[in-house]
């Protein structure tokens, strides 16, 4: 592992395209391992679209056409030719929705393709939506586009029930900790990551789906094969997390990444085991001043964990944390094709507050080895997504950047 000092990080920056973070042991909580920059990719960025709206999750057909959420307004298809249509939202879309609710950090999220979308034509979105009321809730919607990507129809609500903030309180506004990453895995089942709504319950709660990721079948029905411990929504793939906005699956293995926020410390990326819990469960902190009882914010990475081992010492470990302080950790998105170079297989990581890229290196257990930034523009990381053409598309609040690899020559 090679070091660099700043300042020739900063001007190797000029020539290479990628430079090192902190330094020393990775094993340890809170430090991030440095990467080499010898053999990076050269990465070439262009604007996708620009000028959007709280833009959050992106989806590339095998065509080209390319579905984009904004949180306010809903999703959207840009068409090969450039041409934009709002598909599904508020007034002006092709079909509207008239319950999509936009409040706080919620609204229209994750978007995802049908592993058929090509014959079938259907896609899914995670949003807010007022059709169920006190509380409100949190929804998977499934939809149809036409074949010139003009309409959307046929609307069913396949998960109708993932819990919503519905009312601020000392923590944080109504709309808190939504989660709202869609995903199908390499399995063809659909993953929907949810968050805890500062409701110290959430997380550990055998019913509830908020502080959970849920994997489910086209129709929202429990896939075959979860194993939640007895008594749990048999949706529930795993529980116990804080606000999860990033999953992503591990090429060769098929195994789910997932990527949350920190409460003011350790975000964290974690593999993903059937049935597992990751270990948030902010309640009954005597220690602490809980406000309204959530004891999220109330602690340090020892009082109030990510992962608290003591209290379940099953709980999946982290494979990295973001140098024990949150930088508000959003999606993540596993690297692949020979494009990728010496990249091909790690995991990229957009920070939101932190503005930048990361680019991480997994050992065969999935524990980072490695963590470099990318060297893009700093920017929100709030969406990634890997296109059908292998190349990254990147989602800001107000652009979609297409990030195009050409691995460096051996
Ligand atoms: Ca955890």
């Amino acid at each position: 592992m090679t070091l660099f000092p700043r300042a020739r990080c900063l001007l190797l920056a000029l020539i290479a395209t990628a430079c090192g973070g902190g330094s020393s042991d990775p094993s340890t909580p809170g430090n991030t391992p440095t990467g080499s920059t010898g053999d990076a990719p050269t990465l070439n960025r262009t604007v996708v679209l620009q000028g959007l709206s709280g833009a959050w999750d992106v989806a590339i057909a095998a065509d080209g056409a390319m579905f984009f959420t904004e949180k306010c307004r809903g999703l959207s298809v840009r068409r090969t030719d450039g041409s934009v249509t709002r598909l599904f939202g508020t007034s002006g879309s092709a079909l509207v929705a008239p319950d999509l609710q936009c409040e706080g950090q919620s609204g229209m999220h994750g978007v995802a393709l049908d592993p058929a979308f090509a014959t079938n034509r259907t896609l899914y979105v995670y949003m807010l939506s007022n059709l169920t009321t006190s509380p409100r809730t949190n929804r998977v919607v499934r939809l149809v586009v036409n074949d010139g990507y003009t309409s959307a129809s046929n609307r069913t609500d396949i998960i109708t029930d993932i819990a919503y903030k519905d009312v601020g309180n000392a923590v944080g506004g109504a709309g808190s900790h939504s989660g709202g990453r869609i995903r199908f895995g390499p399995d063809g089942f659909l993953y929907v990551t949810t968050g805890d709504n500062h409701n110290p319950i959430l997380p550990q709660s055998p019913t509830l789906l908020g502080g959970k990721v849920l994997r489910v079948t086209t129709n929202g029905a429990a896939a075959p094969g979860n194993t939640p411990p007895a008594g749990f929504d048999a949706r529930i793939f795993t529980y116990g997390h804080r606000n999860v906005q990033g999953i992503t699956f591990r090429p060769g293995t098929g195994q789910p990444f997932s990527s949350e926020h920190g409460p003011n410390h350790s975000d964290e990326v974690t593999p993903l085991v059937n049935g597992g819990n990751g270990g948030w469960d902010p309640k009954d902190r005597p220690a602490l001043s809980c406000p309204g009882g959530y004891c999220g914010y109330a602690g340090n990475p020892s009082t109030m964990p990510m992962t608290d081992v003591a209290r379940f010492p099953n709980a999946m470990r982290p494979s990295w944390n973001n140098d024990g302080a949150s930088q508000g950790m959003g999606p993540s998105q596993f690297l692949v094709g020979p494009q990728w170079g010496a990249w091909n297989g790690r995991l990229a990581v957009g920070i939101m507050a932190g503005s930048r890229l990361k680019i991480l290196e997994l050992n065969s257990e999935g524990t980072a080895t490695s963590v470099i930034d990318a060297s893009l523009p700093s920017a929100r990381y709030r969406g990634l997504t890997l296109g059908p053409d292998g190349n990254l598309y990147v989602v800001t609040e107000d652009e979609i950047w297409r990030v195009t690899p050409s691995a460096a020559s051996p």
